[in-house]
């Protein structure tokens, strides 16, 4: 999955693609390099942002998932609000991305299962502006365990098929860089919750520290290092800046996986 952030605050590429046509070329480039879907948001949740309004939000997104939905790519659109997941589907959209899991907007659970989209559910413990404060935990694993799966049972409840369901740990969301290092070596204990997972590890600040404050731009080779062994380990989707060594990643990963006559491991 191929990040295109329609922001000027991302941590990582904020206001690189806030132009909407920029916004469409990135997107385009991202296909070109390999993208399988493209993700399209319009709402930095960058540690400290604050929200945008619904109107710039969807005058932000709408026309870059129309265009790229129009040139043939499979769009998601990364929201946690209910009003923008519909009308970007409306615009050609086949994916709700939702940080927040359903517990953003109270009508996003229904919204979703109504429209037969897909839907990923990550973890998420409150907004950008106050998450820093919400990385407490008796055991991480354990706990975003038993949140997930307190998530994606309501969004079976709601009437979202389990096949159109996937779960994330939310990295850097309300988890510090210990927690999110954690929850990588403990993928088997979400795994079995029993959806496909994605991960969202890419530039974040928990590579930045590894690699002595690195900034994020410079933060690529060490994510496809993880893609690497996320592909080995089976994570259904990576979600990421720069794709195309992400994508030669996965093609390395699962050549070699049928060379030993089984699936990805
Ligand atoms: N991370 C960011 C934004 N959206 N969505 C999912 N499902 N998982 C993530 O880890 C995730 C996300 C923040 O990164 P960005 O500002 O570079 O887009």
């Amino acid at each position: 999955m191929g990040i295109v952030n329609v922001t000027p605050d991302s941590f990582s590429d904020g206001g690189d693609f806030l132009a909407t046509d920029r916004a469409i070329a990135h997107g385009l480039d991202l296909l070109a390099q390999g993208a399988d879907i493209v993700d399209v948001g319009g709402e930095s949740t960058r540690p400290g942002a604050a929200r945008v309004s619904l109107a710039e939000e969807l005058g932000r997104v709408l026309p870059v998932v129309d265009a790229l939905a129009a040139a043939g790519a499979t769009v998601s659109v990364d929201t946690m609000r209910a009003e923008v997941a519909l009308a970007a589907s409306e615009a050609g959209a086949v994916i709700v991305n939702d940080v927040s899991g359903g517990l953003g907007d109270p009508d996003m659970l229904a919204a979703v299962a109504g429209s037969g989209l897909g839907y990923i559910a990550m973890h998420w413990r409150g907004q950008s502006d106050v998450m820093q404060d919400l990385a407490v935990y008796d055991d991480v694993v354990a706990d975003v365990c038993a949140e997930l799966a307190g998530r994606r049972d309501a969004a079976l409840a709601a009437g979202i098929a389990a096949g159109d369901l996937v779960l994330d740990p939310g990295l850097g969301f309300a988890k510090t860089t210990a927690q999110n290092w954690t929850l990588l070596a403990n993928l088997d204990a979400l795994a079995d919750l029993g959806q496909p997972l994605m991960v969202g590890a890419s530039r974040k600040r928990f590579l930045g520290e590894l690699l002595a404050g690195r900034p994020p731009k410079e933060r690529d080779d060490a994510t496809v290092a993880l893609t690497t062994l996320l592909a080995q380990r089976g994570v259904w989707a990576v979600r990421t800046h720069a794709v195309r060594a992400h994508a030669d990643a996965i093609a390395v990963v699962t050549r070699l996986a049928g060379e030993a006559g089984g699936g990805v491991q």
